[in-house]
Parts: structure tokens; C-alpha cells; sequence
């Protein structure tokens, strides 16, 4: 077994991965990045489902810190497609000449911290071993794929695809097509191939609320001014707003316009486009008042079947839940269903009972032959890939024993304690925003507190090394002694679960079951993940903790 000793070793090469390599590389660190994938991407090398696309408009889905690659790197519509954005990073894993620190197809299996050599001992799928001072884990908060099983799914002769494993080269044109799952992944896919199949099946449990996304070509005279106004731009997006997604967040109230200004201003969000806009640019109570709620459901409610013709389908596809999801938006999904080929079905009404080698048989009797079967189903999110494996800290209680009782905790979602020089980009409690800007902060953050605590011990060496010839000690052992050992303390991590479920209580997506509090996985505790106070609030805690000290981290 190859043994492989570094300073630090990063776990994905999506967006957090690439630019932590590249900050720790560029520190001085020995440092190498491994990926389960077989290239860089993440999110989205995986989901190459037809349709993918980020719902965060293309400026600011990608990285804010190479101003000259932001105004010269092209881009062309509003929102950025997935093979644009796989694009993307392999470009700028190659102009920063990262690939030579890259390992791919290389799961990591198991980590254990060993506290007397101060070293994690990473086991990978390759055989290889690692021996690292610093563990940091970019696994992805939307990557564990969630895929259910049903009675009978091995007898099904056709194709079945989950939309983030989502292989190259698939043609589905002129097929028919079942697709499980209409979350944002359902809904991308759908309107992506409802023209190209024979048949399409939505075989719908929740009906989502979906609002227009104002996909579409850019301006030249759009992208210039972007580019004119870039670092205005991301410091709006990182350090003036909640979300990040380029807009100022209205606290303005439902209530208190009168009903035909607010029809008109639902009205121009509509036209406008963007999920995220709609929810938070319109009134600012939509996610916690259930009456602004409601009012902002029937305006889309009623679009609903103005644009469905058909009255059996409209009612099917109507929500009956809260509007209090991540939000969704499309480019013309509920038109695809004026198609006569594209049928919706209700799982609340008639479930899947089992698959057969043919298709899926629901519980009116009805066998809905198919040739594909597409789940797009989405993922046990945010902890689901840590709790997988067997990641051990002091005293060899995994992440998952840590996480058993209050659900999955962390401190400033990026660090646990007993989990010592192990850091998390977007692990649990994390800020809920557009990611990219939250993924930089804590890329940063981490990336400081490494440079520091190294700092810190270096000045301390010479010291010991003098006193070592008094002990006996090897070179090596003071060397080893005096290397820095970080974590959070128990106090701090308690104290911002605390943070974090208090900032939500209020919230209407509490009352909703999704992925966003864990609901969407059988079995796993419906608690907070994330930490509802926005990417500037986030950003000033962080600038806090480094000011006071990395105040809830040990030793400093
Ligand atoms: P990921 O990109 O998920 O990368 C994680 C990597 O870790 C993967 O490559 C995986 O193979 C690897 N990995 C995991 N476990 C192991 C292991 N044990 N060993 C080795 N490798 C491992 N976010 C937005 O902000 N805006 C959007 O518009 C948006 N759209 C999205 C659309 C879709 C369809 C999906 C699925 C997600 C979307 N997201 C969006 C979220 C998206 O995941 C993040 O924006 C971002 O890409 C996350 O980057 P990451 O590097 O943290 O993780
Ligand atoms: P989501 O938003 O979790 O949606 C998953 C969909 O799959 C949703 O409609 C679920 O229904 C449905 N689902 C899940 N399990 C089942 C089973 N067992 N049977 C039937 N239907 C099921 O995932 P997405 O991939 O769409 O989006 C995740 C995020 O990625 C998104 O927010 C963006 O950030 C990108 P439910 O509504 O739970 O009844």
C-alpha cells in the first residue's frame, strides 16, 4: 500500500476544492486534492442531466477573486448551462496549473485521526494512504444522490438514471420517459426533453411552485456593464445582501400596498424571471408569514392554469403545500404539459406500488410502460456524504455518532470538535445562499486559520528545538510536538447550533418538508442544516472570529 505523506489533503475538486487547493498550494503547503470523479467539476461533472442549469444568474455563479478572468472569461445567456460551467473550471484548473496536485478517481474510504502523531490517515479507493497534518473535505451539499427503492426496480428492462449520476452520451429522443421527482432537477429535465420524447410520465408526489426563470441570450451591452461594475458587484453580493444572487432583498410587507400594486408587483417579478427574486425581491414576509404566503401562492396558482390548458392536469400540478422550498424557476415548464404526451401523476392520489420489467404499475392498476426511468429525486443534502463514510476524530466516535442526537452540527459550518485540523467547506449550518460567494468565505476562512496556526507554531519551534537537547527529544518529535492542532470547542459548536435553529424558528421552510431540514430522506432527523441569517451576516461572524482571536477554536 503506497503511503503518502503531505501537509494537507482536500476531498472533491468541485467549486470548494479547486480554489481551497489553490489557496493551500499557494500558502506553501504539500498539498494534494482527490476526487471520486474522474475530472474536476463536482456538481457538475455529475449532473449532466439534459437541462441542467444553476438558478443563479451566470455573473455570479462562478469565482470572484480573478477580476481579469470575470471580465475577459465568456459567457452568453442569463443563466449558465452545465457543460458551460464543467467548462468553467476545468479552465481555471488550468490556468492555475492545478491538475498536477489532482487525483482522480480516488474515493476516500475512511479517516482517522491519530492524535499522538497529529496526523489524519486517510484510506482511499486507489489502496492508497494518506498521512495529512490537514484534512479538508469539499464532499458537496447536494451530491449524495438520493435513489429510492421500489419493489421490483431490478426487473425493469429499460434504462434508469438518477439526474446526478447522469452518464454521457444518453439519447432519449423519440422514448418513452418516466420521471420521478419534480424539485428543481424534475423540473430542468422535463422541460428539456418533453419535446423530444414519444411519452413523459411525471410521476409528481409534491407539486413544487415554479416561476419563470428569464432564461435567454444576453446583450453585448449587458455583459459590458457587468463587467464596468464587477468588483461593486460581488461586494453587494457578499457584503450587502442576504442571498448573494444580485439583488437587494426587499423587507417590504405583502400587506402593506394595496391588492393591485401587489398583483402588479408580482406581476413584473414574473416577467422579470429568477426563483430566488420572486420569493425575496418581491415582499419580504413571503417565507415567514403564512398570509403573504398564501397570497403570493394564489397569484402563482392562477398562472398555473392560465398556462395549463388541460383542467385534469392543472389540478394535479396546483401545490398544496407552503411556498417555502429553496425556490424553483423555469424555463417554460408548465407549458410542456399542453403537450399530449406529457401526462402527470399523482403520487398522493394513486403511489407507485411496484416496477415491472416493463414500466411502473400505480395503485389504480395502471401500467405506465416505459423505456427510461429518470429519478430525479435529488439528495441526502449537506451531511449525507459525510455520514457514509467512516470519518473518525479523537477517541474514534465517527461524524455520524457525533451527529446521531441533535442532527448535524458543526461550528460556523466548518468544523466539529474532537475532529481536530479537519475543516468543511458547506458542511452542516453553513450559510444558505447563492454558494459560490459562500464557498470563497469559508475557503478563506480556512485557509487563514491554517496560515496562522503555522505562523504561530514556527515562531514557537526554535524555542522547543533548544530545549529538546535538554530532553532527548528527536528533531522530528519536537518538530511533531510543536505542529498546530485545531478545533472548535464543544462551547462553540454548541452555541452556534443554537444560533442557527433560533434564526430559523420563525422561517415557513421549517414547516415544509425538503431537503433544506433533512425531511426528504426517510429516517434522518428534521433539524436545521443551515444558518438562515444570509452570506453578510456570515461573513461578519467569520471577520469576528478571526478578530477576537479565532475565538471558538482551540488553541488560539
Ligand atoms: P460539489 O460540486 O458537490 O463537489 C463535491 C465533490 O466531492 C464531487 O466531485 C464528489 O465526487 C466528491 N466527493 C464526495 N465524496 C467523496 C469522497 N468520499 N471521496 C472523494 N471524492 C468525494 N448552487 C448555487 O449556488 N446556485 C445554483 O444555481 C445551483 N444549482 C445547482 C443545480 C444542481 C442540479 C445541483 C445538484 C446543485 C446546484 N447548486 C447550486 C449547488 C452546487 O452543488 C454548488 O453551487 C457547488 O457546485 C458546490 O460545490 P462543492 O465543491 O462544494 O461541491
Ligand atoms: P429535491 O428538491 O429534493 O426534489 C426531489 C424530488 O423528488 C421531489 O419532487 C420529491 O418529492 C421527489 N421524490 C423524492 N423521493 C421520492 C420518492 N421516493 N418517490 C417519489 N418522489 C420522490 O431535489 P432536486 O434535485 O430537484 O433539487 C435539489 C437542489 O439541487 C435544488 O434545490 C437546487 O439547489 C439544486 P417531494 O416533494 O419530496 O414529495
Amino acid at each position: 500500500m503506497p503511503v503518502v505523506s503531505i501537509d494537507a489533503l482536500v476531498v472533491g475538486t468541485g467549486f470548494g476544492g479547486i480554489y481551497q487547493l489553490k489557496k493551500l498550494r499557494d500558502q506553501g503547503l504539500n498539498v494534494i486534492a482527490i476526487d471520486a470523479a474522474s475530472d474536476v467539476g463536482g456538481t457538475w461533472y455529475w449532473n449532466r442531466y439534459p437541462g441542467a442549469m444553476s438558478d443563479t444568474e451566470t455573473y455570479l455563479y462562478r469565482y470572484s477573486w480573478d477580476l481579469e478572468d470575470l471580465r475577459s472569461y465568456p459567457w452568453s445567456t442569463r443563466y449558465v448551462y452545465q457543460p458551460e460551467i464543467l467548462a468553467y473550471l476545468q479552465h481555471v484548473t488550468n490556468k492555475y496549473d492545478l491538475r498536477r496536485h489532482m487525483q482522480f478517481d480516488t474515493e476516500l474510504t475512511s479517516a482517522e485521526w491519530n492524535d499522538s502523531a497529529k496526523r489524519w490517515i486517510v484510506t482511499t479507493s486507489t489502496g492508497t494512504i494518506f498521512k495529512t497534518r490537514y484534512l479538508v473535505s469539499a464532499l458537496g451539499l447536494l451530491s449524495r444522490q438520493n435513489l429510492p427503492d421500489y419493489e421490483g426496480i431490478k426487473d425493469f428492462v429499460g434504462d434508469m438514471y438518477h439526474t446526478g449520476n447522469w452518464p454521457g452520451g444518453v439519447d432519449i429522443k423519440g422514448k418513452r420517459v418516466g420521471v420521478i421527482g419534480n424539485g428543481s432537477t424534475g423540473v430542468q429535465v422535463i422541460t428539456a426533453i418533453a419535446k423530444d420524447v414519444s411519452k413523459l410520465v411525471s410521476f409528481q408526489r409534491n407539486p413544487q411552485y415554479s416561476v419563470p426563470s428569464g432564461q435567454g441570450p444576453v446583450t453585448e451591452a449587458y455583459r459590458k456593464a457587468i463587467i464596468e461594475k464587477y468588483p461593486k458587484i460581488w461586494e453587494d453580493a457578499k457584503d450587502n445582501s442576504l442571498f448573494g444572487f444580485g439583488f437587494k432583498e426587499t423587507d417590504r410587507q405583502t400587506f402593506s400596498v394595496s391588492e393591485e400594486e401587489r398583483e402588479e408587483i408580482y406581476e413584473q417579478a414574473w416577467q422579470k424571471g429568477g426563483g430566488f427574486r420572486f420569493m425575496f425581491e418581491t415582499f419580504g414576509d413571503i417565507s415567514v408569514d403564512e398570509a403573504a404566503n398564501n397570497a403570493a401562492t394564489n397569484f402563482i396558482k392562477r398562472k398555473i392554469f392560465a398556462t395549463v390548458k388541460d383542467p385534469e392536469k392543472a389540478r394535479k400540478l396546483i401545490p398544496t403545500q407552503l411556498y417555502a422550498r429553496r425556490p424553483i424557476c423555469d424555463a417554460g415548464y408548465y407549458e410542456q404539459f399542453n403537450l399530449d404526451h406529457v401526462e402527470v401523476v399523482s403520487l398522493q392520489e394513486t403511489p407507485i406500488v411496484q416496477f415491472t420489467s416493463k414500466g411502473i404499475v400505480t395503485s389504480d392498476g395502471a401500467e405506465h410502460e416505459l423505456d427510461v426511468v429518470v429519478f430525479a429525486t435529488g439528495f441526502d443534502a449537506v451531511d449525507g456524504n459525510y455520514t457514509r463514510i467512516a470519518i473518525k476524530g479523537r477517541d474514534g466516535e465517527t461524524l455520524k455518532d457525533h451527529w446521531q442526537h441533535q442532527g448535524s452540527t458543526s461550528y460556523l459550518g466548518l468544523s466539529v470538535p474532537d475532529f481536530p485540523n479537519m475543516f468543511m467547506i458547506l458542511g452542516p449550518n453553513g450559510p444558505f445562499c447563492n454558494l459560490p460567494p459562500a464557498i470563497e468565505t469559508q475557503v478563506e476562512f480556512i485557509s487563514n486559520i491554517i496560515e496562522e496556526a503555522e505562523r504561530r507554531a514556527k515562531k514557537a519551534t526554535p524555542a522547543a528545538l533548544v530545549s529538546s537537547a535538554h530532553t532527548n527529544r528527536t528533531r522530528s518529535e519536537v518538530e511533531c510536538s510543536n505542529e498546530p492542532v485545531i478545533e472548535a470547542t464543544k462551547a462553540a459548536e454548541d452555541e452556534w447550533t443554537d444560533v442557527c435553529d433560533k434564526l430559523s424558528a420563525d422561517s415557513l421552510f421549517r414547516k415544509t418538508d425538503s431537503w433544506i431540514f433533512g425531511s426528504n430522506i426517510s429516517g434522518k432527523k428534521h433539524a436545521v442544516l443551515f444558518y438562515f441569517a444570509g452570506i453578510s451576516a456570515y461573513r461578519k461572524v467569520l471577520n469576528d472570529v478571526v478578530q477576537g482571536n479565532y475565538k471558538g477554536f482551540r488553541p488560539f
